[in-house]
C-alpha cells in the first residue's frame, strides 16, 4: 500500500496562533490539535516522543535531553491545590436570558431588558469530598453561577439547600475540619457519617435545621438537572437612586426536582462514580439541555421586621408561601466544556463579584465569605493574574491599572499607571465613572464592636421542625433513615445521644424513630435556648409534592437478550421519544442482542455494569431462553430485585416471569408492574405511569430501603 511521505502529511505548524476564540466569546488556547506536529513548549520539532536520550543502548540517560526534562518537569507541575472545599465540581456553559425589566428595583444591567441573553458559566460540586471522590455522596451541591454581564461579572455562589449550618463564618474552618475526613486517619472521606462531624453539630444547635435538609433527599439528588439552587443568604437590589430591597435568590429546575433513595445511591457510587458528571454531560451532549429559572424573594424592611426571624440569619429560610417567588429569568446550558481543567478547574467564584444594582447585607455569613474566596484563590490558582484566565475574564471591555505579577497576560500599554493623571489621549489610561459606576447601597450603620450572637438569632429549631412537617411521609421516612444510617456510623454512644436529644427540640416522633432505630433509650430533650414554636407547614419544601410531572430527561433502562420480541422493544422505544425520555439497553453482552427480527441492537451496558440503580423506569424484553439465562446469573437478579426495592416501576414481557420468579418478586408484583404485550398502547402506558418517578407505596412493603 502506498503511504503518504510523514513530511508532507503533517500541517505545518504555525506557532504565534495560540488563541481562539470560542461561541460564548471566550479564548481557548488551541495547541496540540489535529495534524500538528509534535514540540516543546518553545516550539522545537520532536523527533522521537518514545524513549528518552541514553548511552548507547543500555546506558544512563543524559541531563541534557532537554526534550524528557521539559516534559516530566511540566507533568510534575500538573496538579494544581484541589479546592478546600467543593473540590469535586462539574461546569457547562450557557446562557441567562432575561423575563422582564426589574428597572424599578435594580440597576443591574442583566435585568434591565427582556429577552437579553447573558453567557454564563455554572460549576456543580459536593461540599466535602475530595476531587476524585464519587457524586452520590450525601451532601449538598454547590451551584455556582458565573454571569458575563456587560457591566461585569456577576457570581451567584449557591447551594442546593437554602440554608447554612452555622450563622458566624468564624465557625466555618471548624465546620469543614469536622466534616472532612478526620485528621488522624484521613478517612472517611465524601460523607458526614462520622464521629468528628457529628459531634460538631450536636454541639451547635443552630446547625439543625441545615441537618435536617441535608439528612433528607435534597442532599442524594437524581441529577444535577433535578435539583434547586438557593443563594442563602439575604442580598441587595439597589435602584438608580440608591434605594435598597432585600433579595433572596432562587434556581428552580424546569425539569423538576427528583433524588435518588440511599440504598440507590450507595450503589450507585459503585455502579458509576461520575453519574452526575455523566448525566449534564450526556444530556447537553443530546440536545436535552438542563434549564432552571431564576427566581427572587423581594420584600422590604417592613416585611423584614414583622418576619419571624431575623433576615440576616443565614439558617432560616423565607417560606415561599410568604413572599412568593418570582421568575425573573431562565438559564440553559447548552454547551459542556472544552478542556475540564482550563474551564471546571479554574473557575474561581466570589461571592463579592457584584455588579452595580447588587448590594451585601450584614449578615455575618455572607460578610465573611467576601474574604474568604479571593483569599483561596490566590493559594489555589498561584497569582493575583487568575481574572485573566478566559474563563475568569470578564466578557465585557474592563480598563484598570492593576498590573504585573506571575502569569499577567493581558498587559495595558502607555506610560500612565495611576490615576488621577494629566496625560491625555492613548497615556491617560481609564477614568472613573460617577453615573454607572459601582455604588454600595447607602445604609446607616452604628454600634459598639462586640463578638455576640444577636438574640433574634437564637431559635434553632423551628424551622427545622417546619421543614420536617412539610414533608410527605416517605420523605420523612427517608429522613429517619438517614440519621439513623449516619448515627449508626458514629462510634461514640454519647453523640448519637445528644443528636438524638437535639433532635426532641425538632419533633418527638421523629426523635423517638431515630433513637428506636439506632437501639438507644430516648435521651433527656436537650434545653433550646429559645422554644420553638409551630410553623405553618410548607409544600415548597417537599421534592415529591413539586416533582416534575413528566418523564421527560429522565432514562428507562431495558434489559434485553438474544430473541427478544423486536416489536415490543420498538413500541417501548417509541413511547419512550414520546415521553421525552432516553432509553439505554442493557445485555448479557455489550455487543448487543439480536432480536426476534434479526436485527441487531448493540447495548449501552453489560448487566452488571449497568445495574438498574443508573435508570429512573426498567423493562424486561427477553426470551425465554434468555430469562433462563439471565435468571441463573447473579447481576441480573439483582437488577430486577433493585428495582423493585428501589420502588421503579417496571414493564416486563411474559417470559421474563422465570426472572422475575428466580429473584423472589413474582408474587410481590403491584400496580407499579405492566405486563407488556405487543401493543402499543401498553407501553405507553407504561410510560405515562413512569411520570409518577416512583410508587412510593411500595416503600413500606419493601426491607431494603
Ligand atoms: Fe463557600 C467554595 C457555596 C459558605 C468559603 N462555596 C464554594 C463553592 C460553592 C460555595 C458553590 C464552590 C465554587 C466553585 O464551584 O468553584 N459557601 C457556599 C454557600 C455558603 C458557603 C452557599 C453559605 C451560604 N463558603 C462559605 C463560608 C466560607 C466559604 C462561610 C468561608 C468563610 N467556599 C469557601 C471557599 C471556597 C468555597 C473556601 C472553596 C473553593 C473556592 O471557595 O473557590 O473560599
Amino acid at each position: 500500500m502506498a503511504t503518504t511521505p510523514r513530511s508532507t502529511r503533517r500541517a505545518r505548524t504555525t506557532a504565534p496562533e495560540a488563541f481562539e476564540v470560542g461561541p460564548g466569546g471566550e479564548t481557548h488556547q488551541a495547541v496540540g490539535r489535529g495534524e500538528a506536529r509534535l514540540t516543546t513548549q518553545q516550539g522545537v520539532p520532536i523527533a522521537d516522543d518514545q524513549s528518552s536520550l541514553t548511552v548507547g543502548e543500555r546506558g544512563p540517560t543524559l541531563l541534557e535531553d532537554f526534550i524528557f526534562r521539559e516534559k516530566m518537569f511540566h507533568f510534575d507541575h500538573e496538579r494544581i491545590p484541589e479546592r478546600i472545599v467543593h473540590a469535586r465540581g462539574y461546569g457547562a456553559h450557557g446562557h441567562f436570558e432575561t423575563y422582564e425589566s426589574l428597572t424599578d428595583i435594580t440597576t443591574a444591567d442583566l435585568f434591565q431588558r427582556p429577552g437579553e441573553r447573558t453567557p454564563v458559566f455554572v460549576r456543580f460540586s459536593t461540599v466535602a469530598g475530595n476531587k476524585g471522590s464519587f457524586d452520590l455522596a450525601r451532601d449538598a451541591r454547590g451551584f455556582a453561577v458565573k454571569f458575563y454581564t456587560q457591566e461585569g461579572n456577576w457570581d451567584l455562589v449557591s447551594n442546593n439547600i437554602p440554608v447554612f449550618f452555622i450563622q458566624d463564618a468564624m465557625k466555618f474552618p471548624d465546620l469543614v475540619h469536622s466534616v472532612k475526613q478526620e485528621p488522624d486517619r484521613g478517612f472517611p472521606q465524601a460523607t458526614a457519617a462520622h464521629d468528628n462531624f457529628w459531634d460538631f453539630v450536636s454541639l451547635m444547635p443552630e446547625s439543625t435545621h441545615m441537618v435536617l435538609w441535608a439528612m433528607s433527599d435534597r442532599a442524594i439528588p437524581r441529577s444535577l438537572r433535578f435539583m434547586e439552587g438557593f443563594a442563602v443568604h439575604t442580598f441587595r437590589f439597589i435602584d438608580a437612586d440608591g434605594r435598597s430591597t432585600f433579595v433572596k435568590f432562587h434556581w428552580k429546575p424546569l425539569g423538576g426536582m427528583q433524588s435518588v433513595v440511599w440504598n440507590e445511591a450507595v450503589k450507585i457510587n459503585g455502579a458509576d462514580p461520575d453519574h452526575h458528571r455523566r448525566d449534564l454531560w450526556d444530556a447537553i451532549g443530546r440536545g436535552d439541555l438542563p434549564e432552571w429559572e431564576l427566581g427572587i424573594q423581594a420584600f422590604d424592611d417592613e416585611f423584614a421586621d414583622s418576619f419571624d426571624f431575623d433576615v440576616l440569619d443565614p439558617t432560616k429560610i423565607i417560606p415561599e408561601e410568604l413572599v412568593p417567588v418570582r421568575r425573573v429569568g431562565k438559564m440553559v446550558l447548552d454547551r459542556v466544556v472544552d478542556n475540564f481543567f482550563a474551564e471546571t478547574e479554574q473557575v474561581a467564584f466570589c461571592p463579592a463579584n457584584v455588579v452595580p444594582g447588587i448590594g451585601f447585607t450584614n449578615d455575618p455569613l455572607l460578610q465573611g465569605r467576601l474574604f474568604s474566596y479571593l483569599d483561596t484563590q490566590l493559594k489555589r490558582l498561584g497569582s493575583p493574574n487568575f481574572t485573566q484566565l478566559p474563563i475568569n475574564a470578564p466578557k465585557c471591555p474592563f480598563s484598570h491599572f492593576q498590573q504585573d505579577g506571575h502569569m499577567a497576560f493581558t498587559n495595558p500599554k502607555g506610560r500612565a499607571n495611576y490615576e488621577p493623571n494629566s496625560w491625555s489621549g492613548d497615556e491617560r489610561g481609564p477614568r472613573e465613572d460617577p453615573i454607572s459606576g459601582y455604588r454600595s447601597a447607602a445604609v446607616q450603620e452604628s454600634g459598639t464592636t462586640r463578638r455576640t450572637r444577636p438574640a433574634s438569632f437564637a431559635d434553632h429549631y423551628s424551622q427545622a421542625r417546619q421543614f420536617f412537617l412539610s414533608q410527605t411521609p416517605p420523605e420523612q421516612r427517608h429522613i429517619v433513615g438517614a440519621f439513623v444510617f449516619e448515627l449508626s456510623k458514629v462510634e461514640t454512644e454519647a453523640i448519637r445521644a445528644r443528636m438524638v436529644a437535639n433532635l426532641r427540640n425538632v419533633d418527638e416522633d421523629l426523635a423517638e424513630m431515630v433513637a428506636e432505630g439506632l437501639g438507644l433509650p430516648l435521651p433527656e430533650r436537650a434545653t433550646p435556648a429559645v422554644e420553638p414554636i409551630d410553623l405553618p407547614e410548607s409544600p415548597a419544601l417537599s421534592i415529591l409534592l413539586n416533582g416534575p410531572g413528566s418523564f421527560a430527561g429522565r432514562t428507562l433502562g431495558i434489559l434485553v437478550t438474544d430473541g427478544a420480541d423486536a416489536k415490543t422493544l420498538a413500541n417501548l422505544r417509541d413511547a419512550a421519544e414520546a415521553e421525552g425520555a432516553r432509553v439505554q439497553l442493557v445485555a448479557p453482552k455489550v455487543g448487543g442482542v439480536t432480536t426476534s427480527d434479526t436485527t441487531h441492537h448493540p447495548a449501552d451496558h453489560k448487566v452488571d455494569g449497568g445495574p438498574s440503580v443508573l435508570f429512573d423506569a426498567v423493562a424486561i424484553v427477553t426470551s425465554e431462553q434468555g430469562a433462563t439465562v439471565l435468571a441463573g446469573h447473579a447481576p441480573a437478579r439483582d437488577w430486577v430485585t433493585d428495582a423493585h426495592a428501589h420502588c421503579k416501576f417496571v414493564a416486563f414481557v411474559p417470559s421474563a416471569r422465570t426472572l422475575l420468579d428466580a429473584a423472589g418478586i413474582s408474587d410481590e408484583i403491584d400496580e407499579g408492574y405492566v405486563e407488556l404485550d405487543r401493543r402499543k398502547t401498553t407501553a405507553a402506558r407504561f410510560l405515562k405511569m413512569c411520570r409518577d418517578l416512583r410508587l412510593w407505596d411500595r416503600e413500606p412493603e419493601v426491607a431494603a430501603v
